[in-house]
């Protein structure tokens, strides 16, 4: 009635921004994302605790703010009548800050959930609870680079390729690690309601994805930079033209865009790409990760690098479900 698992949190190269359907938490768009090696939160389920109510501690803090969430997660993978459940919660990134922490927590939670009530299910029903929880989440199911179709009455997934096959890493610039004032199920609401420029990036989602589908399977670096760069920039206009705006960025953040573009300019291969937060993910060949590195550590206002590998599915911690 224990168990514990580990994930890992994914970054869109093709956002999701927008929801079809509030109540089953449905997508209005697809989105392609590669999954992060080195940045992960392991959650442990424990249903045996004895408790009256759930508890869920971060860190070793107990967080009353963040476990209404957790425990509907736990609901829908488990059912209502569950035992009550004290959940653990470690994480080596800072949370709620545009890093995918709920992507990463989600997953871990669903596949934790699952095995502590002695559930067997298939690696797509176990990304469309987590993706109920929290839409990014259910990319974190699955590894390497995993599209999310929006088409259909439940979200569909569909790995692309293995995150060893074109092995690309991602340089991670913090330039805040406080949470963020309009968490991103908010922010999308806001963006569907008063953006103008809604219904256009509804439109033209599918040619991105295409050509995102198109660069990863012939391995089309410059491809590949091209419509990820102008899809994260078509979102965040979206966001700043939405009322109220969400600005996301801080200065720090057009620091790392101008450090991008001059390594760019030198020939180095990389692209940026942007969440609902101020940090900035340079995703880089191997050859160049070193270079992309020391720039944008250089870079006035980044706090912290964090490099990484592309990185596998979510799964237990071996031994962990008893
Ligand atoms: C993404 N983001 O595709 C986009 C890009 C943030 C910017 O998915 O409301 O936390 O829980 O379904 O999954 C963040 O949204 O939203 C997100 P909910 P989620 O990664």
């Amino acid at each position: 009635m224990q168990a514990t698992a580990i994930a890992q949190p994914n970054i869109a190269l093709i956002k999701y921004w927008g929801k079809r359907d509030l109540g089953r938490n449905l997508p209005a768009v697809g989105s392609i994302s590669i999954t992060l090696s080195a940045l992960h939160t392991t959650i442990a389920v424990d249903l045996d605790a004895g408790l009256r109510n759930d508890v869920l501690l971060i860190s070793g803090v107990a967080d009353v703010e963040r476990l209404t969430r957790i425990s509907a997660c736990l609901d829908s993978v488990i059912g209502e009548q569950r035992p009550a459940a004290r959940i653990t919660s470690e994480c080596n990134f800072p949370i709620a800050a545009g890093l995918a922490s709920s992507a990463s927590a989600f997953a871990a939670a669903t596949v934790a959930a699952a095995a502590a009530a002695g559930l067997s299910l298939p690696t797509i029903e176990l990304a469309r609870l987590a993706g109920l929880a929290s839409g990014s989440a259910a990319r974190s199911l699955y590894g390497g680079f995993t599209e999310l179709s929006n088409a259909g009455d439940v979200i569909d997934l569909t790995v692309l390729r293995d995150e060893q096959s074109w092995p690309l890493q991602v340089v991670v610039a913090i330039t805040e690690t406080a949470a963020k004032a309009t968490g991103s199920t908010a922010a999308m609401e806001i963006s569907r309601q008063t953006s103008p420029f809604y219904e256009s990036w509804i439109e033209t989602q599918e040619e991105d994805l295409a050509k995102a589908r198109a660069a990863i399977r012939e391995r089309d670096f410059a491809a590949l930079a091209g419509v990820a760069e102008h899809n994260c920039l078509k979102m965040h206009s979206l966001m700043w033209a939405s009322r109220p705006p969400m600005m996301y960025w801080n200065s720090a953040t057009l620091h790392c865009l101008q450090t991008v573009r001059k390594l760019q300019d030198e020939g180095r291969q990389v692209f940026f790409t942007i969440d609902a937060g101020p940090q900035v993910k340079a995703v880089c060949v191997a050859d160049d990760a070193a270079a992309v590195r020391d720039a944008l550590a250089a870079t006035p206002g980044v706090r912290k690098i964090m490099s990484t590998d592309l990185g596998p599915a979510a799964r237990l911690v071996d031994g962990s479900d008893r």
